[in-house]
């Protein structure tokens, strides 16, 4: 490869005022997202899922590997296994894998073992990190900020369904080693995380422990 450059292109700048309005809207918005677990059964088209994967895949990343990888999971048995097998890890970790500190720390949010969204939500999208991989696919090289870049592309995603007015969901279930089985990738892919993704049920609630943020000053510094 060569280091060759080219001029950056469709970059814009904004006037001083529009600058702070613009980002204080964008900022708004991003506040009114919420974790979601009760989902409506409405489908979602999907170029809205292609168009949050497109948004999720241009993320910065180590030498701009891009170790990532989308699994959506529509298939109806896999849905089902997926639940099954997440939620049979759920019920380990809340009957006690967990410990207490951290079913405490659970406890306001209301979480259990029971994930039916798994199985019902519209858009399910598993996330798999690559350990090897390169700037294009056919490179197996290796991969490097892995778990930074793969995380900067989630939340790229997560900003993105937001956008498209969807509700969202990130879940963890632990160990993950069964998504390589339910959505057929190799075993040098990690799963990384699930997001969950659809319109809110009518009576769709959130925790209010979800609404407490900390200030700008208890989480920045001016030094
Ligand atoms: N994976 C479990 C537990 C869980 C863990 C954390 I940290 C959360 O913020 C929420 C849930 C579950 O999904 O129930």
């Amino acid at each position: 490869m060569t280091d060759k450059r080219v001029p950056l292109e469709n970059y814009v700048e904004y006037p001083g005022p529009d600058m702070l309005s613009r980002i204080t809207a964008f900022t708004a918005d991003l506040k009114r997202r919420r974790s979601v677990r009760d989902f409506d059964n409405r489908p979602v088209d999907d170029a809205v899922i292609h168009a949050a994967i497109d948004a999720a895949g241009s993320a910065p990343s180590g030498a701009n590997h891009q170790p990532w990888h989308f699994a959506v999971i529509q298939d109806p048995v896999k849905r089902r296994a997926l639940r099954e097998a997440a939620e049979a890890e759920e019920r380990a970790f809340y009957e006690g894998k967990a410990g207490e500190e951290w079913l405490d720390a659970l406890a306001p949010l209301g979480t259990d073992a029971s994930k039916p969204f798994l199985e019902h939500a519209p858009v399910i999208i598993a996330i798999f990190a690559q350990k090897r991989g390169g700037v294009t696919v056919e490179e197996s090289r290796k991969n490097y900020y892995i778990n930074e870049s793969v995380g900067i592309a989630c939340g790229f995603m997560l900003a993105a369904l937001h956008q498209a007015g969807l509700v969202t969901l990130t879940h963890t279930p632990n160990p993950m080693r069964f998504l390589n089985t339910v959505c057929e990738r190799p075993a040098d892919e990690k799963a990384f995380m699930l997001i969950v993704a659809g319109y809110p049920a009518p009576n769709a609630t959130v925790p209010e422990h979800a609404l407490i943020k900390k200030s700008l000053d208890d989480i920045s510094s001016w030094i």
